[in-house]
């Protein structure tokens, strides 16, 4: 079947020239720029490379932003100290605090700091809880890129079969919720796949849509999927490579090679699914500049 490559960068550029024209029709009306804050701890690579496009696209679409390094051996109350300056600084509209963290910092007591009102990653179990029950609110930055890819490509969801895999609270738990929402994208007969999950590969036979969010190289393989099927790759992993300067190359949840000829549609990594999580993250910023979800 000769499938069709859902272009993820595309899509973000053209979303990222959106923005830019909002931004500048707000400078025109001699508005505040808006302006991001991003926490980052340690030096994961992964993490590295995503706060820098976080900025890079910043700049682009005309946002002023702020990276704040740790070292990975700061205290959580130094960093606690840090959320309650971002959440008391009036120029910063909205801020998040790049995931993983070091293991001697609990990342939930970390999230609950923030300010739900700035928390633009949609963390916040206020935000979760208000998307989970279809009130306006920060939704995250992946499971709301995965959702804007699916409208742009007019890919129905109603009544299909789609199946998660992975429960991560940042992309499987929302994306799962979001697809059975009455809405369009939504309207879906969703089902949470994970590791303890029996019968995986019959479950995902049965798909029409499949996002594989569970952070295992090509895990998905051409024998779990339908003849037809839409497949979202939300996996990033890094894995060594001897082809690339860096020495390593980024790595889906799909065995592209074999999965793709039989799908509708997929995306691929890098291009799909990744590019549309930083413009996620402008939109929500965005929201936060012009006070949308929470007015006061
Ligand atoms: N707080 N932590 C917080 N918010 C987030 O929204 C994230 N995430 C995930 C990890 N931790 C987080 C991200 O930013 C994953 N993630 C992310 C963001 C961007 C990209 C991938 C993951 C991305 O831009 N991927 C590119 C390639 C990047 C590269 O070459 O290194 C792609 O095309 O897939």
């Amino acid at each position: 079947m000769p499938y069709n490559l859902i272009d993820g960068k595309a899509i973000a550029n053209q979303i990222k020239t959106e923005i830019a024209g909002e931004v500048a029709e707000i400078i025109a009306k001699g508005g505040k720029r808006p302006h991001l804050a991003v926490i980052i701890v340690g030096h994961d690579g992964g993490s590295e490379a995503y706060v820098a496009h976080k900025a890079k696209s910043c700049e682009q679409v005309g946002f002023r932003s702020t990276t704040i390094a740790f070292e990975d051996t700061v205290g959580e109350s130094e960093l606690l100290k840090e959320i309650d300056s971002l959440n008391n600084n009036a120029d910063v509209d909205g801020f998040i605090v790049q995931l993983p963290l070091p293991k001697h910092i609990s990342e939930q007591k970390i999230i609950e700091a923030i300010d739900y009102r700035k928390d633009v990653d949609g963390f916040h179990p206020i935000n979760v809880g208000k998307m989970s029950i279809g009130l306006p609110s920060y939704v995250s930055a992946t499971p709301a890129g995965i959702l804007e890819l699916l409208k742009r490509y007019d890919i129905a969801t109603a009544g299909k079969n789609c199946v998660v895999i992975g429960r991560s609270n940042i992309v499987g738990k929302p994306v799962a919720m979001l697809l059975m929402q009455k809405a369009y994208p939504g309207d879906a007969t969703v089902t949470i796949c994970h590791s303890r999950t029996k019968n995986l590969k019959e479950i995902c036979r049965e798909a029409d849509i499949i996002i594989a969010a569970l952070g295992r190289p090509e895990f998905l393989t051409a024998d779990m999927v339908k003849e037809g099927a839409v497949v979202i790759d939300v996996g990033t992993t890094r894995v060594p490579s001897e082809q690339t300067k860096s020495g390593f190359r980024l790595c889906g949840d799909v065995k592209f090679d074999e999965v793709a000829p039989k799908c509708s549609y997929i995306t691929p990594v890098p291009g799909g699914v990744g590019p549309m999580t930083i413009v996620s993250l402008l939109r929500n910023t965005l929201l936060a500049a012009k006070k949308e979800i929470y007015p006061t």
